[in-house]
């Protein structure tokens, strides 16, 4: 049965990184509609500089949680049959033992040259505008997947969501397209769909069928 699994910033949150859109979401006091956009970081790079890497620094401090090791040991039984697609930037996935993972909105771990578009690891604190080591000009920016950005892997993902048998949405608003959208989509091409957030989402009644609940308590469930 193949599984496509896709993962929002609820499956993080009992980890201790926070959500975009809950009270004690992110980019507090602003809609991040309004400031995860290349604009927002052309005006004011240095501001965005200081978020992301403030971001990163609350990486190294968090845990996965059971709702990351429950997707991680699915693999360890169906192996190529899953793959999550996660709109997380952070690793917290791939640190629970998952291999097949999709950052379809980049990486906080990762940079990327406006010059060369190199994706490069970001190691250590490079400074506020670190040059490149492909090509050696100062353009790297946080490789994160702003709002008028394309996605990542778009292809691979739809491909594996016309053979999927089954799609499950954990730990996401449904309020931020094209993802929000893969629910249709699965359904289209013949999969069931499951819904595991701990509050309806947006696109909750599209689901077959849709569980709330804490993503620790609820992942694990599904997976046993
Ligand atoms: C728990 C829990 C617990 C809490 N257990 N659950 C009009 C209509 C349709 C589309 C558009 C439109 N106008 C513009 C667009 C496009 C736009 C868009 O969708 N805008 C909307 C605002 C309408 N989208 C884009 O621009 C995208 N690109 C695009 O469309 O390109 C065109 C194209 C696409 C495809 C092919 C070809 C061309 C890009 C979107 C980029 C989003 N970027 C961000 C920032 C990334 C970097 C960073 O992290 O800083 O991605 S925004 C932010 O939202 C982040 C997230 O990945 C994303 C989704 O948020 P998520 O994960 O759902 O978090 P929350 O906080 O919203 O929800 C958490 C949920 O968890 C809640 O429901 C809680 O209840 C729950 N929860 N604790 C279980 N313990
Ligand atoms: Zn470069």
């Amino acid at each position: 049965m193949k599984i496509v699994v896709l993962t929002g910033a609820g499956i993080s949150a009992e980890s201790g990184v926070p959500t975009f859109r809950d009270a004690d979401g992110l980019w507090e006091g602003h809609r991040v509609e309004d400031v995860a956009t290349p604009e927002a970081y052309d005006a004011q790079p240095a501001v965005v500089h200081r978020f992301y890497d403030a971001r990163r620094a609350a990486l190294a401090a968090v845990e996965p949680n059971p709702a990351h090791h429950a997707l991680a040991r699915l693999e360890e039984h169906v192996g190529d049959d899953l793959l999550v697609v996660t709109q997380n930037i952070d690793d917290l996935h791939e640190r629970a033992g998952s291999a097949r993972v999709l950052h379809m909105h980049g990486e906080l771990l990762s940079a990327l040259c406006r010059a060369c578009t190199d994706r490069v690891r970001w190691a250590g604190d490079l400074g506020e505008f670190p040059a490149c080591p492909s090509c050696g000009v100062s353009a790297l920016r946080p490789d994160v997947v702003w709002f008028g950005e394309i996605p990542y892997g778009m292809g691979d993902i739809q491909d594996a969501l016309a053979e999927a048998d089954l799609f499950v949405s954990i730990g996401t608003s449904g309020a931020v397209y094209p993802a929000a959208g893969f629910v249709q989509y699965a359904l289209g091409h013949g999969a069931r769909t499951l819904e595991l957030n701990l509050q309806p989402s947006e696109v909750s009644l599209l689901f077959h069928e849709s569980r709330q609940g804490l993503a620790g308590e609820l992942v694990p469930a599904w997976v046993e």
